[in-house]
């Protein structure tokens, strides 16, 4: 079995301080939670970023300066800023952060409904997307949220109209309105993914933490963090995404799994040293 590779989702765009004061917005409270993450094991840190009020943002100049900030402090870490933004955002705006040239970038692989709203990811949008990471050369996170999901982008992906093998799936259980969170659906995706695949499981809310412990003996890698779950346990919020971190690391040695640190995460990503 591969090492684990914790992902640390910081910040999202739809928490709020009101919800947990430490969902990070200013760009040195998302260098403080990806640092915590960091140095609790995370070796992917999955980046969203807001204006100083919290308002979701995904402008260019404010992913530069995130992605710089975060770069110094801890220069190994693999980054993978979101193309997902908030609920509501045209394709064009979702689209500013892979003028970076990230090593990865997130690419969601289907509309869907997301609680009261509706997350469009049309199958142009998704070609559009796939264009962009391929001329940029960058390795997309293929988000799956619906079962469906993962029928689509792999068809993508046969037609070469997105990145190919290996790929790397996330599979995000448990929004309200798409899969579940449950283990069967979680082995139904990882039994359908091409050969050579790397995948993630992440759990919403209080999910996050039982999805997390499948995952990890199932030799997959997991993904836990502000942008799914404030608590680490039932009424306690989290004070830091480190402290989420920490315990999928806890989970994790106990069921006796390595963590990968971020030259072993880029080794198993497939992604350049
Ligand atoms: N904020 C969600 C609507 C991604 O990062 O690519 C979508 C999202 C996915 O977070
Ligand atoms: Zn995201």
């Amino acid at each position: 079995m591969d090492k684990l590779i914790l992902t640390a989702a910081i910040c999202g765009a739809e928490v709020t301080k009101e919800q947990n004061p430490a969902v990070p917005y200013t760009i040195d409270e998302i260098v403080r939670e990806a640092k915590s993450a960091y140095d609790a094991g995370a070796a992917v840190i999955h980046v969203h970023v807001r204006e100083d009020d919290g308002t979701p943002t995904q402008s260019k100049a404010r992913f530069k300066e995130a992605l710089d900030a975060i770069y110094k402090v801890i220069p190994d870490v693999i980054i993978i800023p979101s193309t997902g933004g908030a609920v509501g955002m045209t394709a064009e705006e979702r689209l500013q952060p892979t003028e970076l040239m990230p090593e990865m970038a997130t690419l969601d692989c289907g509309t869907c409904n997301f609680g009261d709203d509706v997350f469009e990811n049309t199958i142009p949008m998704m070609r559009a997307f796939g264009k962009r990471m391929i001329e940029n050369k960058i390795k997309p996170e293929y988000e799956c949220f619906e079962m469906g999901h993962l029928d689509t982008i792999l068809r993508l992906a046969q037609r070469g109209e997105v990145p190919g093998d290996p790929m790397q799936f996330n599979f995000v259980l448990g929004v309200f309105g798409c899969t579940p969170a449950t283990a069967d659906n979680l082995a139904w995706l990882v039994n359908n993914i091409p050969a050579g695949s790397t995948w993630t499981a992440t759990g919403i809310g209080r999910h996050e933490f039982p999805l997390a412990a499948v995952a990890i003996g199932m030799g997959g890698h997991v993904r836990v963090g502000f942008e799914d779950n404030l608590y680490l346990s039932k009424g306690v919020l989290a004070k830091s995404n480190g402290e989420l971190v920490a315990k999928a690391a806890r989970i994790a040695h106990e069921l006796g799994r390595e963590i990968a640190n971020p030259a072993e995460a880029r080794q198993i990503l497939s992604l350049a040293p």
